[in-house]
């Protein structure tokens, strides 16, 4: 009885570390030196369709910068350099792919610095300028941070 204690009290601890596990995501505003920014269409899920800037979840105990260039690896084969912190979004865990609370999309800005781009994961990639950002068909979570991003491509 008592070794069955100590194994549903670990089972409770475990649960409850999970319940407060977040999902965060990380995206990469990737921009050129023609004052164009990088934007991905999603092609499948509840998303599918929609723009975002390119990017995904968080291991648990990996640095965002870190996930970061890895998700730019795995979706666009390519290497980046972040240059500077964008802006974060609230995000549902649960559309999150995480347990239910609160979750962030964190945006960087920062450069292509090697391979050759392919969707590897989106429908489409598009280099667009300014003026074209506003009249995509956003992710929700994705649209408030495009005054940030006319900012950038404005002061670049
Ligand atoms: N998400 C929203 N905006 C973005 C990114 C990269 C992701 N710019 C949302 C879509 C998914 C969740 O975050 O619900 C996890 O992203 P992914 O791992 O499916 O790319
Ligand atoms: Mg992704």
């Amino acid at each position: 009885v008592r070794a069955m204690q100590a194994h549903l009290d670990a089972y409770a601890a475990a649960a409850a570390e999970r319940a407060l596990e977040v999902t965060q995501v990380v995206g990469a505003a990737l921009v050129d030196d023609r004052r164009r920014v990088l934007v991905a269409r999603r092609g499948s899920g509840p998303l599918a369709g929609l723009w975002e800037f390119p990017g995904g979840k968080v291991e648990p105990g990996e640095p965002d910068l870190d996930a970061l260039v890895r998700e730019c690896r795995e979706e666009l084969g390519v290497a980046i350099t972040p240059h500077a912190f964008l802006g974060e979004v609230p995000l549902d865990g649960v559309v999150a792919g995480g347990a239910p609370g609160a979750s962030t999309l964190r945006v960087w800005w920062g450069r292509v610095t090697g391979g050759e781009l392919v969707a590897h994961e989106h429908t489409e990639l598009r280099w667009v300028v300014e003026d074209e950002l506003e009249e995509l068909d956003w992710i929700p979570a994705d649209r408030p941070l495009l005054p940030a991003v006319r900012a950038l491509l404005t002061r670049l």
